[in-house]
C-alpha cells in the first residue's frame, strides 16, 4: 500500500468516527435526560458530579491528594486536580489525543492504561462528553510532562486541536464548563448547599482527600475545605455531634478481599433508633443492600456470642434480635467495588451477593477483637441490648393483652382538619401550617377541592427522647397519623396514604425552622416510607414583596441568590414615579388568605422543595442541636442561620 493511500483510509476512518462522535453529542443533546436523570436543578448539578468523579478516581488511585471545586461568578463550574493529567498521547485508533476522546465520544473515559477501575460514580457514570454535550463551553487544560495542554469544545464541538499553551512545574487536570441555558430551562444557578453538602460527604467517603468548595459570586463570596483523616469514622462523629454516646471514639475497621474494599464505622449512642447509612463506590445505597445485610447479620451475631460467653445472658435465654443490638446504634458502612450492582426501585440497593460475606468477614472478625479488648464498653453494648429486648418484651405482651387499637383511624379524623372535598389521594395535599392565624388563611385561601389544612400549635413533641406510648398520646402528633391515614408503628402502611404531598409550611424565621426540624424528624423516624415515596415538601413561602405604592408588583423566594433577585427587582420598578419599597414577611401572618395562595399555595405559581431522605437525616443531625441540652451548638446554628431566615433542609 503506498503512503498516499494509507494516509486516505485513515482520514476516511477519522471521518467517520467523527461522524459518529457528532451523532452520540448531538444524541446526549436530544435527549439529555435519559443521561443526567433529569435538565431540572437536580441535572444541573449532576454535571458537576459527573466531573469531580473523574478526580475522585484519580485520587482512589494514589495519584491526586487535593480536588478544587469553583462556582464561577458567571455560574459555570471549574474542577481542579493534582492528579497525574488526562493522557494526552494520540490514541492509534482515533488519531485523535485521548484527552479529545474522553470529552468528544460518548461512554470514553476512564481507563486509558493507566490500570486500576474506576469507583467512583457507578451510578449515572456516563462519562464526561455528556456534561460536554450540554456545556455552551467547556474547556480542559493538561498540566503534564513540563506542558500546558489546553482545548476548548462548544456544545460538544471540538473549537480547535489540542495545543500547548505553556509550562507546567506539576501535573493535573483542571475542567472548566458552562452548562448549556437551552437545555437547563429550569435555572442555571447553582445552589452553593446541595453542592457543599456532597462535597462534605466526598471527603468522609474517602479518608485522608483533601476537597474544598470556593464560591466566586458577587455577594456570596465563602469557601469550605474538608479533610478528614478519620473518613467515615469522623463522619460518625459528625452525625453523633450533639448527641449523647456510650463510649467516646468509633469503632472503625477497614479491610480488603478480591479487590473489595469494606469500611464499617460504628457507635452507640443514648438515642432509641438506629441510623445505618451505606455506601457502594461513593453512592448512597438508600435501600441498603448486601454490604449492609453482611453487617446486620455479623453485628447480632458477634455481641449474642460475647453475652453468652461472658454470662451476660444466660445459655437458656433468647438471642438478642437484630433489632435489639441496633437500638442507639449509628452506623457507617463503605465498599468500593469493581463491578457494582445496583438493584431496587431507585436503583440504591447493592446487589452482588459476595459482598455478604466478606462484609461478614471482615467486621465480625474487627468487632470481635474490640470486645475483647474492650470488655467495658463491650458490657455496655450488651446491656443496651438486653435492655431493648426488655423492653421490646414488654410491649409485646401489653399489646396481646389489651388488644388495645392505636385510635389512628381514619373514622376519627381530627376536627382541627379542614379536609378536601377529593378523596384521589394523587391529587390532593395536605398542608401543615404553624399557628392557628396561618391556618386560618391557609383554608380560607387554599382551593378545598385538593388542599386540605392542618394546623398544629406550637412545639411537637421531641420524639427523639419519648417512648412510643409517649409519642402515641401526644395531640398534635395523633392528628397528623389520622389525618394521614397511614397507621402508626407495625401497622404503618404508605399505600393508605390520604394525600400524595404532605407539605410543611412554616414560618421563614428560626422558630419556624425549629418546627420544621421536629415534624422532619417526625417523618423521618416514623413516617419513613411517606418520605421515600417522595411525598413530603416544604412550602416556600416569599421572604420579600416589592411595593409599588401599596400595591405588591413582586414576590421574592428564599434562596441563595435572594439578595440579587431583589436588588433585580427594585430595579425594574425604579423607573416610575413613586420608587418601589421591600416589605419583609417574617411570617405566614403577614399575609392576608389571598396572599398565601397566590404566592405559597397556587401550584401555579408556588415554589416547594420536596424533601428527600437525606434532607431528613440531616434535619435529623441539627434536631439534637436544637433539642438538646447543650447551648453553646445551638446559639451558633441560630445565629449562622439568622440571617437567611431558613433552615437549610
Ligand atoms: C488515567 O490513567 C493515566 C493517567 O491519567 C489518568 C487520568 O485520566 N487521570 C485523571 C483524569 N485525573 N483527573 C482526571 C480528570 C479530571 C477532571 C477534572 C475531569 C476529567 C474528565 C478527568
Amino acid at each position: 500500500m503506498t503512503e498516499d493511500k494509507q494516509q486516505e483510509m485513515q482520514a476516511q476512518e477519522y471521518d467517520a468516527s467523527q461522524i459518529q462522535v457528532l451523532e452520540g453529542l448531538e444524541a446526549v443533546r436530544m435527549r439529555p435526560g435519559m443521561y443526567i436523570g433529569s435538565t431540572s436543578k437536580e441535572g444541573l448539578h449532576h454535571l458537576v458530579w459527573e466531573i469531580v468523579d473523574n478526580s475522585i478516581d484519580e485520587a482512589l488511585a494514589g495519584f491526586a491528594s487535593h480536588i478544587e471545586v469553583f462556582i464561577e461568578p458567571d455560574n459555570s463550574i471549574t474542577v481542579v486536580d493534582d492528579g497525574r493529567g488526562i493522557p494526552v498521547d494520540i490514541q492509534k485508533k482515533t488519531g485523535r489525543p485521548a484527552v479529545e476522546t474522553v470529552f468528544t465520544v460518548l461512554h470514553a473515559g476512564g481507563k486509558f492504561g493507566g490500570g486500576g477501575y474506576k469507583v467512583s460514580g457507578g451510578l449515572h457514570g456516563v462519562g464526561s462528553s455528556v456534561v460536554n454535550a450540554l456545556s455552551t463551553s467547556l474547556d480542559v487544560r493538561v498540566y503534564k510532562n513540563g506542558n500546558i495542554y489546553y482545548q476548548e469544545y462548544q456544545r460538544g464541538h471540538v473549537v480547535d486541536d489540542l495545543k500547548i499553551i505553556g509550562e507546567a512545574d506539576r501535573t493535573g487536570t483542571t475542567v472548566h464548563f458552562v452548562p448549556d441555558p437551552e437545555i437547563f430551562t429550569e435555572t442555571t444557578v447553582y445552589d452553593f448547599d446541595t453542592l457543599n453538602k456532597r462535597i462534605q460527604e466526598l471527603a468522609f467517603l474517602n479518608r485522608g482527600l483533601r476537597i474544598s468548595l470556593t464560591d466566586k459570586r458577587e455577594g456570596m463570596n465563602q469557601e469550605k475545605h474538608y479533610h478528614y483523616e478519620g473518613g467515615i469514622a469522623s463522619y460518625v462523629e459528625y452525625i453523633n455531634e450533639n448527641k449523647d454516646v456510650i463510649f467516646e471514639t468509633p469503632i472503625y475497621t477497614d479491610g480488603e478481599m478480591d479487590d473489595i474494599t469494606v469500611e464499617v464505622a460504628m457507635q452507640y449512642t443514648t438515642d432509641y433508633h438506629e441510623t445505618v447509612m451505606s455506601f457502594a463506590n461513593n453512592i448512597h445505597t438508600h435501600e441498603g443492600g448486601t454490604h449492609e445485610q453482611g453487617f446486620r447479620t455479623a453485628l447480632t451475631r458477634v455481641i449474642n456470642d460475647y453475652a453468652k460467653k461472658n454470662k451476660l445472658l444466660k445459655e437458656n435465654e433468647d438471642n438478642l434480635t437484630g433489632e435489639d443490638v441496633r437500638e442507639g446504634l449509628t452506623a457507617v458502612i463503605s465498599v468500593k467495588h469493581p463491578n457494582p450492582q445496583f438493584e431496587g426501585q431507585t436503583k440504591t440497593k447493592l446487589g452482588n451477593s459476595e459482598v455478604v460475606k466478606i462484609t461478614n468477614r471482615l467486621f465480625s472478625d474487627a468487632f470481635s477483637d474490640f470486645l475483647l479488648e474492650n470488655p467495658q464498653i463491650a458490657k455496655k453494648i450488651v446491656e443496651k441490648g438486653i435492655l431493648a429486648a426488655k423492653a421490646r418484651v414488654a410491649a409485646k405482651r401489653a399489646r396481646e393483652v389489651t388488644r388495645k387499637k392505636s385510635g389512628l383511624e381514619i373514622s376519627n379524623l381530627p376536627g382541627k382538619l379542614a379536609d378536601c372535598s377529593s378523596n384521589n389521594p394523587q391529587e390532593t395535599e395536605l398542608f401543615i401550617v404553624e399557628g392557628d392565624s396561618a391556618g386560618g388563611s391557609a383554608k380560607s385561601g387554599r382551593n378545598r377541592e385538593f388542599q386540605a389544612i392542618l394546623p398544629i400549635r406550637g412545639k411537637i413533641l421531641n420524639v427523639e427522647k419519648a417512648s412510643m406510648d409517649k409519642i402515641l398520646a401526644n395531640e398534635e402528633i395523633r392528628s397528623l397519623f389520622t389525618a394521614m391515614g397511614t397507621g402508626f408503628g407495625a401497622e404503618f402502611d404508605v399505600t393508605k396514604a390520604r394525600y400524595h404531598k404532605l407539605v410543611l409550611m412554616t414560618d421563614a424565621d428560626v422558630d419556624g425552622a425549629h418546627i420544621r426540624t421536629l415534624l422532619l424528624t417526625l417523618i423521618y423516624r416514623y413516617m419513613k416510607p411517606v418520605l421515600e415515596a417522595g411525598y413530603v415538601y416544604i412550602a416556600q413561602p416569599p421572604i420579600y414583596g416589592v411595593k409599588v405604592g401599596s400595591e405588591i408588583k413582586e414576590y421574592i423566594q428564599p434562596g441563595t441568590n435572594q439578595e440579587a433577585q431583589l436588588t433585580a427587582a427594585l430595579e425594574r420598578y425604579s423607573e416610575g414615579r413613586s420608587k418601589p419599597t421591600i416589605q419583609r414577611y417574617k411570617g405566614l401572618g403577614e399575609m392576608d388568605d389571598h396572599q398565601l395562595w397566590e404566592t405559597t399555595m397556587n401550584p401555579e405559581h408556588r415554589l416547594m422543595a420536596r424533601v428527600s431522605v437525606d434532607d431528613a437525616a440531616e434535619a435529623d443531625r441539627i434536631f439534637d442541636m436544637l433539642m438538646g441540652d447543650r447551648v453553646e451548638p445551638r446559639r451558633e446554628f441560630i445565629e449562622e442561620n439568622a440571617e437567611y431566615s431558613t433552615l437549610d433542609v
